[in-house]
């Protein structure tokens, strides 16, 4: 694994920035290229309620924060949840709690979190482990945990009336199985889900294969979980300028696990070079395929590999782009990948 997190000093080399607001918004925001001229009606609107300048110094502040805050949050590519081992069981232990979460500077939600995190804890585990999750609901409503994408017994899948009672406030239930198919999955609420996982009940559950074949080499392993509405457009729990940017050197290659655990679609593209998609919902596709915008779907998971050949700053966003950007800048679904020379 490379070194994820980036000094300020070493970003603003790569990216041929200076420190200042300007600076900054002259590499992300070049006129003609990532934001392309406004329709007439946007000029109109324009016009009529602020100046451009005011509007371009408000883009620049957003990205400046950005780069204020590269390196910052060293949890927002998660390290993995180590387990306590029970003879041969891996146990995770899960509280489910009410907080506080910030996604952006500013923007405090009432939130649900699996031990306060959005999302919570990335777990990873090997096929043909056993595993058991303790989840402890500190919360005032019931819920439940189901796990996207893994084969499980049917009592353990995790639906309140169908599987299970509802796990009620103040109570602990434990799933326990063994880990029979490999690939990138992801564990929710499905207890009032609709508000539960939006609101941060979510996380990645990745399981390494046996047979390693067809695992792709690479130098770093990103996962990006995407969600909406409750909290907001976020990659990993953050808004822009609160998301982190992926840092690679040239010729690395990178994979990337995108999964969507919100109620939109989201076209993640990520400008410059293009993303081998050679996984989905965890199944090696038969013939990996070339995108550079790729739509995820709410619960789909795809695993893709970017052979970073260009160096740069490049924008990585959703396509939606209501989901990335208004009149007064980036927000939500926005980061970078830096390929340093
Ligand atoms: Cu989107």
């Amino acid at each position: 694994m490379v070194d994820k997190q980036l000094g300020r000093r070493r970003f603003l080399k790569v990216a041929g920035l200076g420190a200042s607001t300007l600076g900054a918004a002259a590499a992300f925001g070049r006129p003609g290229n990532l934001f392309p001229k406004q329709a007439p009606l946007a000029e109109i609107h324009l016009a009529a309620q602020e100046d451009a300048a005011s509007m371009d110094e408000l883009h620049a502040q957003g990205v400046q924060q950005f780069l204020d805050n590269v390196g910052k949050d060293p949890n927002f590519w998660r390290p993995p949840m180590e387990p306590v081992m029970d003879g041969d069981v891996k146990v995770f232990d899960i509280v489910c709690q009410d907080i506080q979460w910030e996604t952006a500077p500013g923007m405090v939600f009432p939130a649900m979190s699996y031990n306060g995190m959005v999302p919570g804890p990335e777990i990873r585990v090997d096929e043909g482990d056993r595993v058991r999750f303790n989840v402890t609901n500190e919360m005032v409503q019931s819920t439940a945990i189901h796990f996207h994408g893994l084969r499980v017994p049917n009592d353990q899948d995790g639906v309140p009336y169908i599987n299970q009672q509802p796990i009620k406030s103040g109570e602990t239930f434990s799933y326990e199985f063994t880990i029979r198919n490999s690939g990138t999955h992801m564990y929710h609420s499905h207890h009032n889900a609709a508000e539960q996982t939006t609101s941060g009940m979510l996380g990645a559950l990745i399981v390494n294969p046996k047979d390693t074949s067809r695992e792709p080499v690479v130098s770093a392993d990103y996962t990006m979980v995407l969600n909406d509405t409750t909290l907001g457009f976020t990659i990993n729990g953050k808004q822009f300028p609160f998301t982190q940017p992926i840092v690679a050197k040239l010729g690395d290659k990178i994979r990337i696990r995108y999964m969507n655990e919100g109620l939109m679609i989201h076209p993640m593209h990520l400008h410059g070079i293009p993303q081998m998609v050679f996984a989905k919902d965890g199944f090696y596709l038969p013939v990996p395929y070339m995108a550079d915008t790729l739509n995820v779907a709410p619960g789909e998971r795809y695993d893709v590999i970017v052979d970073c050949d260009e160096p740069g700053v490049w924008a990585f966003h959703c396509h939606i782009l209501t989901h990335a950007e208004s009149r007064h800048g980036m927000f939500g679904m926005v980061t970078v990948l830096i390929v340093q020379e």
